[in-house]
């Protein structure tokens, strides 16, 4: 299994093309605090983080010019993001990681390698969308290939489901872990607590990574207004739960943090939790306007600082793969917006998969219960 999801041929990538007029061998590594990545991978993720950004850009862009109605997203998360979709084991069944997102995960799935147009399909809510069919809100992935289960708009749900995969897999045997993904506000409904309490009982711990992106507000709602000023990693104590925080904005630091807790899942088969305190740089969503919020750190301006100054790459390369990400997402709305939206006819196709041991839809469920039943 690949230890890092790039699928994109490195010779199509501006990003790695400057190394063909300089040697980069004088810049061994890219470091932060005691901790390093080489100049390789941390080229990897800060394209990674230019391509989610300008997607996010880019989408913000369609809900304020009518293109689509609704946005929510991740920019402030790229760190976090990328270095999660870098390091998952993508494929599908136990043997794979399990992946329950939240709505903010466009920067882990660009890094498996979703093309944009698949996003952006969906926020245009057209019949492509594959995740959807045209039919759910933005960031609302569903890709069985890869064991992304559908994303819910009901906050949290995803952490009571996270140890039943996981304990799948537990029974399978391997490697495979369940990652689980959910903002800080949504710690406070029970399905978290649901989570911590299943992933550990005796002779039962399972492997489920939980991954709580604290940016610090539920909506409006100010975290300090909510809970005690502790973190909310100390929640895994009383269960017994190994957990960490992390600088999510420091993508050398998340990177080790995410290899950490994986490695930990991997081997031990045990759960454990991962706060990492991430940026909101357009506030909620677009109903809160989505402009952008200059008082909060910016990941990317941060680590594209410091590949500068470390000689790890140049300002015309930056601007390079800034262009070509543009392209690509301004590419990506121009064919998604050419495509058709759904009909009526298919609302209710694919509600429910077939099933051969449902008594109620049995086979290939494709219309409302009842429906015909009632007819006079
Ligand atoms: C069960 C439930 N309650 C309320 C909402 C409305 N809601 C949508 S997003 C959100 C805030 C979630 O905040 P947080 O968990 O910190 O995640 P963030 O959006 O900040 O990443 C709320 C309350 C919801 N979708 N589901």
């Amino acid at each position: 299994m690949p230890e890092v999801n790039d699928d994109e041929p490195a010779e199509t990538s501006a990003g790695l093309s400057w190394r063909r007029g300089r040697t980069v061998a004088e810049v061994a590594a890219i470091r932060s605090g005691r901790e390093a990545l080489s100049v390789e991978l941390a080229l990897t993720i800060y394209r990674q983080m230019v391509r989610t950004r300008a997607l996010e850009e880019r989408s913000i862009k369609m809900s304020k010019s009518g293109e689509a109605y609704f946005w929510i997203g991740g920019p402030g998360e790229e760190a976090t993001n990328v270095c999660l979709g870098l390091q998952v084991h993508k494929g599908r069944g136990p043997a794979f990681d399990y992946l329950h997102l939240h709505y903010r995960n466009a920067g882990a799935m660009l890094a498996m390698g979703m093309p944009m147009i698949d996003h952006v399909r969906q926020l245009a809510m057209r019949v492509t969308d594959p995740h959807s069919r045209g039919r759910n809100f933005v960031g609302h992935y569903c890709v069985p290939e890869w064991n992304v289960l559908p994303v819910s708009s009901v906050i949290e749900v995803q952490f009571a489901q996270a140890p039943g995969t996981a304990l799948m897999q537990k029974r399978h045997g391997g490697e495979g872990l369940t990652l689980v993904v959910g903002g800080e506000a949504g710690t406070s409904e029970g399905d978290f607590e649901t989570c911590l309490n299943w992933s550990t009982r005796p002779g039962y711990q399972v492997p489920v990574l939980m991954v709580v992106t604290n940016n610090h507000y539920g909506i409006s709602t100010d975290l300090n207004t909510i809970r005690v000023n502790r973190p909310i990693a100390d929640r895994a104590i009383p269960y017994g739960i190994e957990a960490e925080t992390v600088d999510g904005n420091d993508p050398i630091a998340t990177w080790h943090a995410i290899d950490r807790a994986m490695r930990y899942c991997r081997r031990e088969r045990k759960p454990f939790l991962l706060e990492s305190y991430v940026s909101r740089l357009h506030g909620h969503s677009s109903s809160s306007g989505a402009q952008r919020v200059w008082d909060q750190s910016d990941p990317l301006a941060l680590f594209e600082q410091k590949l500068i100054d470390d000689g790890a790459i140049d300002t015309q390369t930056v601007a390079g793969m800034k262009a070509e990400a543009k392209a690509e997402a301004d590419a990506a709305v121009v064919q998604a917006m050419t495509e058709p939206s759904p009909t009526a006819e298919d609302v209710s196709t694919f509600t429910y998969a077939p099933s051969s041991v449902d008594a109620v839809y049995p086979g290939d469920y494709t219309d409302l219960p009842g429906r015909n039943r009632f007819k006079v």
